[in-house]
C-alpha cells in the first residue's frame, strides 16, 4: 500500500503516505491496492479510448465509466473490495472490445496497430488473492523515480480525480462532452505512462487545471438547468418534529428524487455536509418537507448521524466507518460510494431509505430554529454585484476574502474560523465546500445590507467565484490579481487539489492553502509553485491578514 493523496495522510522522518497495514482514514492495504490496480486498468482503456478516436470510434459507456470509476478511489469514497473489483473487471472487458474495434480499424485502413505497454496488456487475475499479488505493479509510487518528478506525477494523477469527480457529477445531470471525455483520456494515459518530464508533467498539471474549469462549467449548467439558479435563502439548522432522511454528499439528483418519494409519507428530509447549498435550488426548496441542514461537514459524521433518529444517504465523498457511531444498518451508499455491509441503492427507487425513515422514531420535538443564509452562487452574485461596487468605490468595502475548501478534524484548522473571525469589518467573506463549516453559523453582520458573509455553495462551486473575480476585474478594469481579493484554501482531499490547478492555470497567484502543505510535493516543488504563482501555506492568522491586506 502507499496512497499520499490526502491532507491526513501519514508523515513520518522516513518518508510520507500511509503504507502500512492501513490508511489514517480506515482505507485498507488490499482496499488501497486493489483501486491502485483499477486505475492501472482504467489508464489501459484510456490508451485504446484515444487509440480508437483516431478512427472517429467513440464509445460513449467508455466515456462514462472511466471518470465515475476512477471517482470511486478518491479519498473516503469507497472502501468495499468486491466494488472496487468489480470495476476493475469492468475496465478490462471494454479495454478489449476498444482494442479490438481499434485493431479492427488498422486492419480496414491498411494500418499496422500500435500495442499499449503495461496497462494495456495486464490481465487481471482469477481471485482477489491474487489480484493482489499483481498489485504492486501499479503502485503510484513505483520504480526508482526522483521524488520530484514523483510528486509532479500525484501532483498531476490526483488532480485528474478530482476532475473525474466532478465529470461523473455533471454526467448525472446529463452534462457530457465528447471533447472533454477525449481530453480527459489523453491526459489519463499520460499520466499512465510514467513520464520523467518535468516540463510535461508541470504542463499536464495545467492542462488538468483547465479541463476541470470546464468541468465545472458542465457542472455549474446541469445544476441550474435542472434546479434553477441559487437564490439567496434562510436555513434552519436545527430539528424539527418527525421521521426524517439525512442527505449527504454532492449529488443534487439523488436529493431531488427522495424529495418527490417521499411527498405526502410524513418524512422530513435535511441535508447535511456538502448538500447544504441544495437548500437555496428554487427546484428543490419548493418542497416543504426539506426542512433544513441537520450537521456539519463530513469529518462529525460518526457522532452526526449516530443521533440523527432517522435513514441517512451518503450521495458521494466523503463516507467514514459507520460501525463506529452504530449506524450502519440505517445509512446508504450510493453511485461509486461504498462501504462494506451497508446496502447500496442502485437505480432511482429510495423505496428501501423511506421503509427504514418510517420505522425509525424520528425527532420528538422541535429545537429552537437556528437561521443561516446560503445561496450566494453565480446568479446571485452578479445580482448584487453592482452593489458590491458602488460600495467598493464609496469605500465602505475594502477587501474579499475567499476561505473554504474542506474541513477536517485537525485541530490547526482552527486557523479558519480564526480568520473569518479576523478579517476586518469592511471585508466580505465568500466560502465554499465543506471547510465553511467552520464559521457558517457565526453573525458576521453586514455592509449597508449585503451580507458579509457569502455562502457560494459546494466545492464545485469555485466556478461561480471564479465569475465574480472576472466580472470584478472587467468592472475595474485591472488584472485579477490586481483586486482586493485574498484566497486562502482548505484543503483535505482531490477535489480541492484540482480547484487549486484551475486556479493557477487561470492566472490566479498568491493563494494561501493550509492547514499543512500536500504531503506529495516536494521542497523543491513548493518552491517552484511559490515562485511561480506566489502559492504559499499558511502560516499564523495576524501574519498572513498583515500580509494579505499589504497584498504581500
Ligand atoms: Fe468536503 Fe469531502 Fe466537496 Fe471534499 S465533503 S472534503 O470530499 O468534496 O469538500
Ligand atoms: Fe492515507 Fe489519505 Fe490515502 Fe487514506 S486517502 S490512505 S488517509 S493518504
Amino acid at each position: 500500500m502507499f496512497c499520499v493523496q490526502c491532507e491526513q495522510t501519514i508523515r513520518t522522518p522516513e518518508g510520507n503516505g500511509c503504507n502500512y497495514a492501513q490508511g489514517m482514514c480506515g482505507k485498507l492495504a488490499s482496499t488501497s491496492d486493489l483501486q491502485d490496480l483499477l486505475i492501472y486498468m482504467l489508464q489501459g482503456v484510456s490508451a485504446y479510448a484515444v487509440k480508437a478516436r483516431e478512427f472517429g470510434i467513440i464509445n460513449a459507456d467508455v466515456d462514462t465509466f472511466v471518470p465515475k470509476a476512477f471517482f470511486a478511489t478518491l479519498t473516503n469514497v469507497n472502501f468495499d473490495d468486491a466494488r472496487i473489483t468489480g470495476y476493475a473487471r469492468q475496465a478490462q472487458a471494454y479495454r478489449e472490445e476498444l482494442k479490438a474495434a481499434y485493431v479492427a480499424a488498422c486492419e480496414a485502413n491498411g494500418q499496422t496497430p500500435v500495442e499499449v505497454p503495461n496497462q494495456g496488456e495486464l490481465n487481471l487475475a482469477a481471485t482477489q488473492l491474487e489480484m493482489l499479488e499483481q498489485a504492486p505493479v501499479a503502485l503510484p509510487n513505483r520504480g526508482d523515480v526522483h521524488e520530484d518528478i514523483l510528486g509532479l506525477r500525484l501532483l498531476c494523477l490526483y488532480g485528474l480525480k478530482g476532475a473525474a469527480a466532478y465529470m461523473e457529477h455533471a454526467r448525472v445531470l446529463d452534462q457530457v462532452d465528447s471533447d472533454v471525455a477525449a481530453k480527459f483520456h489523453e491526459i489519463m494515459t499520460f499520466v499512465g505512462e510514467d513520464s520523467a518530464d518535468a516540463d510535461k508533467l508541470f504542463n499536464t498539471a495545467m492542462e488538468i487545471g483547465q479541463l476541470n474549469y470546464r468541468v465545472m462549467e458542465m457542472l455549474d449548467s446541469g445544476e441550474t438547468a435542472a434546479f434553477g439558479h441559487p437564490e439567496p435563502t434562510q436555513v434552519n439548522t436545527k430539528s424539527v418534529a418527525g421521521k426524517a432522511i439525512l442527505v449527504s454528499g454532492h449529488d443534487m439528483k439523488d436529493l431531488e428524487l427522495i424529495l418527490q418519494q417521499t411527498e405526502g409519507k410524513g418524512i422530513n428530509v435535511y441535508t447535511h455536509g456538502e448538500m447544504l447549498p441544495a437548500l437555496a435550488y428554487p427546484e428543490l426548496k419548493k418542497y416543504p418537507h426539506l426542512v433544513g441542514n441537520y450537521g456539519s461537514a463530513w469529518q462529525n459524521q460518526q457522532s452526526e448521524f449516530g443521533t440523527f433518529p432517522g435513514a441517512v444517504v451518503m450521495t458521494s465523498n466523503c463516507i467514514i466507518d459507520p460501525n463506529v457511531g452504530d449506524y450502519a444498518d440505517r445509512i446508504f451508499t450510493r453511485s461509486i460510494v461504498g462501504w462494506p455491509g451497508v446496502t447500496h441503492v442502485e437505480g432511482d427507487d429510495f423505496g428501501i431509505v423511506i421503509n427504514k425513515a418510517l420505522e425509525l422514531e424520528g425527532f420528538k420535538y422541535d429545537e429552537i430554529p437556528h437561521m443561516i443564509t446560503i445561496g450566494f452562487a453565480r446568479n446571485a452574485l452578479m445580482a448584487a454585484a453592482p452593489t458590491v461596487v458602488e460600495n467598493v468605490k464609496n469605500g465602505s468595502i475594502k477587501n474579499f476574502f475567499l476561505i473554504g475548501g474542506c474541513d477536517g478534524d485537525k485541530s490547526e484548522r482552527s486557523y479558519f474560523t480564526d480568520l473569518a473571525k479576523s478579517v476586518p469589518d469592511d471585508s466580505l467573506i465568500l466560502t465554499l465546500g465543506c471547510g465553511k463549516y467552520k464559521f457558517n453559523t457565526l453573525d458576521f453582520g453586514d455592509i449597508n445590507g449585503i451580507p458579509r458573509l457569502l455562502d457560494i455553495g459546494q466545492c464545485n462551486d469555485a466556478y461561480s467565484a471564479i465569475q465574480l473575480a472576472l466580472a470584478l476585474k472587467d468592472i475595474f478594469e485591472c488584472d485579477i490579481n490586481e483586486l482586493p481579493l485574498h484566497l486562502v484554501l482548505s484543503w483535505f482531499e482531490q477535489k480541492a487539489i484540482v480547484v487549486l490547478l484551475t486556479l493557477l492555470s487561470l492566472g490566479v497567484k498568491n493563494i494561501r492553502t493550509g492547514p499543512t502543505p500536500p504531503a506529495f510535493l516536494t521542497e523543491n516543488l513548493a518552491k517552484i509553485l511559490e515562485e511561480q504563482f506566489g502559492l504559499r501555506n499558511t502560516t499564523d492568522v495576524q501574519t498572513d491578514l498583515t500580509a494579505m491586506l499589504n497584498k504581500a
